[in-house]
């Protein structure tokens, strides 16, 4: 067999020896639930017959993944290294302070916290240490507490509606932002009282004049930077003179971009580490590790995020902060920062191919990882586009697009990201193949007629042969960059 060689942006791996390790897994998984065994060669598959285009989603290295499966798994190890609630950690101190080695030199960060299980856990923790920082709580009974860690019963009763009067101020979730930056359906929308920014009207990008009458008007104590779906890059450096000018802490969450920050893409007034108090982000998507999170912080916050467990996280997962570890190494690698340049020039590449299309892009265009169709322009909703495009064999998901008039469930927008596709070695030119096969897709779609004569939110009706159409062209592309090449499960 004819091995591709891997691409000049991914780790290379030894085909034979991944291929084997992968059946033998196969084989004892399989001896005792062969559905599972089933399944999880199932979903190899599925991801390599995709053209996936989801901003959040990546592929992990053989050597990331092969790391989450062993015996770190059945350590509990709460605590932080040296310092354990459970005998016998010496092997989860050694992953765990390696795992934060590598995150603070990666980052140039002062602190490092790997336990946090997903990027919510990471928020929560340093939405905890922030409150347990700098919160004053001088109405309080027990003689000498002055912060959140070391208060009684009843201190905590009192503090219980204290912290009702704390501000929170994100961007708002159809601006880009994040559920976890202070929103109703998650817990930071009942711990803190939020206010949101936007961006700008006519342009879509942020606008940090009317950030700070905001902030003076309002007065967090968190100002929250980050996104989950702003095609742009932000100014750290302006959000810091924002958070010190009202006395807030800045907390930003770099889950989506850490590996553009990480491949030095964002540098100076662009990467968050210098200039927050607290950063966040989780493990898995541009920065291509495990699923989980982590947490860097100031010298000023290090203790208050090392209490994240059990204060609010469960156990570590030392197989998980194991492969982060490997994952982080891996970003510390030279074709890391080769990688993390493609993905944002493959993202100019699909904004472009996008736009001489004919389709609108929220921002006209993107500098990060992502672009934000509005769809509005075909007459579709983003639900209907998404899974139209499913139906073409292009994976994506439907987002809202400024003050979007179809609200968070049908939406106007389709979200799309780079990072997975260019660990698969795709190019400009690729990417700019796919930019034709969704403009086809979108313009061959067209809404159903409701009973009552509406245009259909969720229905949809495409043009004869398509979908097949859009497959087959979708096959050729992926062919020529195949995902964990010689890779085989037998
Ligand atoms: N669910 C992630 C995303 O898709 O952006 C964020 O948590």
């Amino acid at each position: 067999m004819t091995v591709p060689a891997p691409t000049a942006v991914t780790p290379a791996f030894d085909a034979a020896t991944a291929s084997a390790a992968y059946r033998n897994a196969l084989q004892v998984i399989g001896a005792v639930e062969p559905r599972i065994a089933d399944a999880i060669g199932a979903e190899l598959a599925d991801q390599r017959g995709s053209l996936k285009l989801i901003a959040s989603e990546n592929y992990a290295s053989p050597a990331v993944l092969l790391t989450m499966g062993n015996w770190l798994s059945d350590k509990y190890a709460e605590g932080t290294v040296g310092h354990r609630f459970y005998a016998g950690c010496q092997n989860v101190d050694t992953v765990e302070a390696l795992a934060a080695e590598h995150a603070r030199e990666l980052f140039g960060a002062a602190h490092a916290y790997v336990q946090p299980h997903s990027g919510i856990d990471a928020n929560l923790v340093a939405f905890w240490a922030v409150l347990a920082q700098k919160v004053e709580l001088p109405a309080l009974t027990k003689a000498g507490a002055k912060h959140v860690n070391d208060l009684s019963d009843d201190d905590w009763a009192t503090l219980r509606s204290a912290l009702g009067d704390q501000r929170m101020l994100g961007m708002s979730l159809d601006a880009g932002g994040h559920l976890t930056h202070g929103f109703r359906p998650n817990i930071s929308g009942k711990m803190f009282a939020q206010s949101s920014y936007g961006t700008d009207p006519e342009t879509g990008l942020l606008d940090y004049a009317a950030l700070r009458a905001q902030a003076r008007e309002f007065r967090p104590l968190i100002l929250m930077a980050g996104y989950s779906a702003y095609p742009r890059k932000v100014d750290f450096a302006a959000m810091r003179e924002i958070a010190d000018e009202v006395d807030a802490t800045l907390v930003v969450d770099m889950a989506h971009f850490a590996g553009l920050v990480a491949g030095k893409v964002f540098r100076g007034d662009f990467d968050p580490v210098p200039h927050a108090h607290v950063v966040t982000s989780t493990t898995h998507k541009s920065l291509r590790g495990p699923r989980g999170g982590l947490v860097l912080a100031q010298p000023e916050f290090a203790d208050a995020v090392d209490r994240g467990c059990p204060m609010v996280l469960g156990g570590p997962l030392p197989h998980v902060m194991a492969a982060k570890a490997v994952a982080l190494a891996e970003a510390r690698m030279p074709m890391f920062a080769d990688y993390a340049q493609a993905v944002v020039d493959n993202a100019v590449a699909l904004a472009e191919g996008l736009m001489r299309r004919g389709v609108r892009l929220v921002t006209g265009g993107t500098d990060n990882h992502l672009v934000l169709l509005d769809v509005s322009t075909f007459g579709l909703t983003g639900r209907q586009a998404e899974s139209a495009l499913l139906d073409a064999g292009i994976v994506t998901n439907r987002n809202s697009v400024p003050a979007d008039p179809q609200g968070a469930w049908y939406t106007s927008g389709i979200r799309l990201g780079t990072p997975a596709l260019t660990t698969r070695g795709f190019g400009a030119d690729d990417f700019d193949r796919t930019a034709a096969l969704i403009a086809d897709v979108l313009a061959g779609t067209s809404p159903t007629t409701t009973s009552a004569g509406e245009p259909s939110r969720a229905k949809y009706t495409m043009d004869d042969g398509l979908a097949d159409r859009t497959r087959a062209a979708a096959a050729e592309l992926l062919d020529a960059h195949p995902l964990y090449p010689g890779l085989d499960l037998g």
